[in-house]
């Protein structure tokens, strides 16, 4: 799981614990849920904000919360950040069924941000219906079974270990996949990394070049649908290709970047010329700062 932004906020109902990858993405999503941030205390690469709008809404658009760590933190912030008076006699009991069931979430940018890269027609259809459904499909697979209560990493992991929660896995994976795609995209992106992740993709794959070479060949030889990944295995970088829903979390890897080459990916922007795609992916869209904000995370 990607932790390097933590919040904490007091809405009159509860306190509310959240985790965002970094401080840039919060405030985004901060935004447009109209939420305020009171105060921002930082406790060393932590973030933490203080908020007064209602934010459940807010939090169950965050898909990469763990739920289980969040309803356990509410037990322990109020101490830690002065806001136990408010806290107190406040648990989730009659909320926690609607905070239970995870939510599409915000793009981090407008739908026609990435244009003419990736057009607000094809996010309509592709974070509005397609991320949608796996959001709904999730939820009622797990509806009244033992996973409810579980963070969206947890059940992909059990789902992943059961070959009868073939269906089960493929949505919730599904959910965490686009979440992260739409995370390693952003107007005016592309360039080249920095720092510890360039030195990182220059020593696993020679050069910047080469590593745009390598994924741009994993992604358009994936047969049929799938995903192109930059991921950590074992210490070291490696770029990989999954089928369908397939997620590095399941293979033991953490995900640093990733590419959709399932057809409602491309098709109403490129047609057939995936390779295109994988192209201004790469020169226009990834957001550097976010892969390497995985990396450290
Ligand atoms: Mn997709």
């Amino acid at each position: 799981m990607l932790v390097g932004c933590l919040l904490w906020g007091f809405t009159g109902k509860g306190l509310y614990k959240g985790e965002w990858p970094t401080l840039e993405s919060f405030h985004i999503v901060a935004k447009k849920c109209r939420v305020t941030c009171k105060r921002t205390i930082i406790k060393g690469e932590k973030f933490v904000m203080a908020f007064t709008k209602p934010a459940e809404a807010f939090l169950n658009r965050n898909t990469m919360l763990s739920r289980r760590r969040f309803l356990a933190g509410t037990a322990v912030g109020g101490c830690l950040y002065g806001l136990s008076a408010h806290a107190a006699g406040s648990p989730f009991s009659t909320t926690t069924r609607s905070i239970m069931a995870f939510e599409l979430p915000p793009l981090p940018y407008p739908s026609d941000a990435l244009e003419p890269h990736m057009s607000a027609r094809t996010f309509t259809f592709h974070h509005g219906k397609h991320h949608a459904a796996y959001v709904t499909n999730t939820n009622a697979l797990v509806k009244d079974t033992p996973l409810a209560d579980k963070s969206l990493e947890e059940i992909i992991k059990a789902a992943a270990a059961d070959s009868g929660k073939a269906g089960l896995f493929n949505n919730a994976a599904q959910v965490w996949n686009h979440s992260f795609f739409w995370n390693c995209m952003k107007p005016g992106g592309g360039g080249t990394p920095t720092g510890a992740l360039a030195d990182g993709i220059n020593g696993a794959f020679g050069s910047f070049t080469k590593f745009k070479d390598d994924f741009k060949n994993a992604a358009v030889t994936q047969f049929g649908s799938g995903w192109a990944w930059l991921v950590v295995e074992n210490g070291a970088l490696k770029i990989t290709k999954t089928a369908n829903a397939d997620t590095p979390m399941a293979h033991g890897q953490k995900a640093l970047m990733c590419c959709d080459v399932w057809e409602h990916a491309y098709y109403l922007d490129y047609q057939n010329r995936r390779p295109d795609f994988v192209q201004a992916f790469l020169d226009h869209l990834v957001n550097w700062d976010f892969v390497a904000s995985a990396l450290k995370g």
